[in-house]
This record gives C-alpha cells, structure tokens and sequence, in this order.
C-alpha cells in the first residue's frame, strides 16, 4: 500500500475529502494489523524465551522499539534477548538497556546461540531476510515462527508467519507503543519504556519534519511526555553530541564532496574509504548528511555514496513524489522508504557514479514535476 503522509498533511491541496479516505485505508489495514495482533499475542506466553533482531547498521527506531518492547515483554514474564547485526551509532550508547544488546558482529557465538534457543522471534524494523546483512548466518538455525512489526513498503510476506506491517506509521516504534495499546497495557509503559519509543518516533520523522503527518503519531507521543520523558534532553543526548572529527567530515563532505546536478534537481556526496579514515570515522558520523544535500533549494533527490569494503553503500533522500525506494529497488539492491532508502552497489564508486549519473536523463521529467509540486504546496 502507498500511502504518502504528505499528502495526508496537505489538506489544501488534496481536499478534505481525500484525507477522509487515506484514514479509511489506514482503518482497514489496522484491522488487518489488529488479526495478527491476536495471533501475535496467543503465542506470547509467560516464560517463553523470544529473541528480537533488528535491520544492519540499527538507527534510533529500530533500537527503540527493541528495547521498549523487551522491557514491555520482562513485565509480562517474558525472557527476551535483543540481538543487531553490528554496532549501533554512539549516539544512542545512553539509552535506557541498550548495555544487554547483543552485537551479532562482536559475539558470534552468543548470536548464534540465542538464535538456536529462541521459541519466537520479533524481527523489529524490518521486512525482508536481506536486511540483517551479515547476520543472514542466523535465518537457517531458526525453526520458530519469526513476527514481522515493520512500517516499511512492501514486506517480503513468505518470509514471516505473522506480521504488523503498517506503512501509514511513522516509526516501529509507534507501532509497538500500538501493540503494547492494543493489549490493553498503556499503562505498563513506564519512563524508560516512553524514552526508547519517543527516540524511535523523532529520530524516523527527522524529529517530526517528515513522516508524521497523522494525528495518531502526536497522540502517542503526547502519552509518552506524560510518562514523565523531557524531549529537550533526549533531543540533546541524540543530536547535540557530534565529535570534533564528525563535525569536520560533514564540512569537508559539504564543501569538498557535494556535487549538485540542477538539470536533475539532484545533489550527491561520495565518500572513499580514505576520506573516512582522514576523518577516524565512526558508525553513526555519516548520519544526516544526506540530508543537507537534499536541503538545497530545487533539489528533490540526494545521496550519499559511501565506499566500504567490497561495496559501495547507497543512502537516498527524496522530496515530494519522487520514490528513492522505487528508485533503488530498480537500479541498485535496496529498498526502503519513498523518501528515504538505501541501496547497494558492488561495481567500484566511479562505476557507481557513472551508472547513477547515467540513469538521471530517464528520471529528469519526474525529478522536475516533484520539485514544481514540492514548490506549489508550500
Ligand atoms: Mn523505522
């Protein structure tokens, strides 16, 4: 399902009357969310031992959702474990128990060994087996059914015997906060819960400037202030926390790796493995730059290339219509969010650069009518 949260937002130019009908395709697939709810909650029982994963290079939603929701289920006489791929960005380093989070690229065995003794498995903030990366190790020792909660398009449905998949909601973690709801047990969120939801929902909306045109998504977060969280602070221990050496790569990639195609309302950044080393990268610096490139007046596209090991890693930002997702699931191996995705690429970057660059001319018409509408809505 397609539904944009812009076009919700925008009243004026859709109507009324459109808006009514978004909130009826997004009732019908809460019904639909709310069957599997009931089979999700049967096989939740005290003592069952559950295993929650996450997507590769796990962001601020993914990792809030695994913790609310492994607090969530302690108070129900639930033992879980959370495990990710690899390393989480520093920036989330406070959160309340990120310290029992398993790093399946640190602690292998360990990894392997929770999968082997899991009785169910919540694969949180993603929708397909490929996302984990690395971490696809695990899959084939799993023989217990794996729970989907995701809000990315197009989930890969045989992979998963039951799912919550809502692409109409800002954030997983929203979607547990629906869950725990739905359960009856709002009032089981304590602060530390409301904390880990509360970054999941502003750091997947760019602290609520995308993604968020639902009132539902203000009503959760509303619930979660009145826990006792102070948003200001968790904006500060989120954002406010570069190092010296990210704040200097983001200048460099700015005024040294930013290339603007006008003719293509497109702007891309590419970083090599020695520019990040000249810059001590760490996981987590490259976070948000994309993001500026996408700033630049009449831009509606923008990338960030980074070079790794034996690829090249592809994030992508859009305005409007225009679907990065669309685009990466097309061109390079990837997927994600219509505004923002990510993708792969196993050619070197000048290769990378040059097919990207090549591909603009059959995207100029769409890229040009997405910047004209982004304009016309302000
Ligand atoms: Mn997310």
């Amino acid at each position: 399902m397609k539904i944009c949260p812009e076009a919700a937002s925008g009243v004026s130019r859709v109507g009324m009357s459109a808006v009514a009908s978004l909130k009826k395709i997004i009732f019908a697939e809460k019904k639909l969310a709310i069957n599997h709810f009931h089979q999700i909650k049967a096989l939740l029982v005290p003592g069952t031992r559950v295993l929650i994963t996450t997507h590769a290079n796990p962001d601020g939603d993914a990792v809030g959702a695994s913790l609310a929701l492994k607090a969530y289920f302690s108070k129900l006489g639930i033992i879980s474990d959370i495990l990710v791929p690899n390393d989480y960005p520093s920036f989330l380093a406070w959160m309340p128990g990120i310290d029992q989070v398993v790093v399946f690229k640190r602690n292998e065995s360990l990894a392997m060994k929770l999968a082997g003794d899991a009785k169910l498995v919540f694969c949180l903030d993603f929708n397909g087996l490929s996302r984990v990366e690395k971490m696809q190790k695990i899959w084939p020792l799993i023989t217990v059914p794996l729970v989907m909660i995701d809000h990315h398009p197009q989930p890969e449905e045989a992979s998963f015997a039951l799912m919550i998949s809502e692409t109409a909601t800002s954030s997983t973690s929203e979607l547990v906060y629906n869950f725990i709801e739905m359960s009856g047990d709002k009032e089981l969120i304590d602060k530390s819960m409301a904390e880990c939801l509360f970054v999941g929902i502003a750091t997947d909306t760019g602290s609520f400037s995308y993604s968020c045109g639902y009132p539902e998504t203000f009503h959760v977060v509303a619930d979660l202030i009145s826990k006792g969280i102070d948003p200001e602070r968790i904006h500060r221990l989120v954002y406010d926390n570069y190092s010296e050496h990210r704040m200097r790569l983001l200048g460099y990639c700015l005024s040294e790796k930013l290339t603007v195609l006008h003719q293509f309302n497109t702007a891309y950044i590419y970083l090599s493995k020695e520019d990040l080393k000249r810059f001590h990268f760490q996981v987590g610096d490259t976070e948000g730059v994309v993001n500026y490139a996408l700033s630049i007046d009449g831009i509606c596209m923008a990338v960030l290339f980074t070079e790794k090991d034996n690829h090249v890693r592809m994030s992508l930002r859009s305005k409007g219509q225009f679907s990065v997702n669309e685009f990466v699931r097309n061109h390079f191996e990837g997927g994600g969010h219509k505004n923002a995705a990510g993708g792969n690429s196993y050619l070197s970057m000048d290769e990378t650069l040059r097919k990207f660059e090549a591909l603009l001319p059959q995207y100029q018409e769409l890229l040009k009518n997405c910047c004209v509408l982004c304009k016309d809505y302000q």
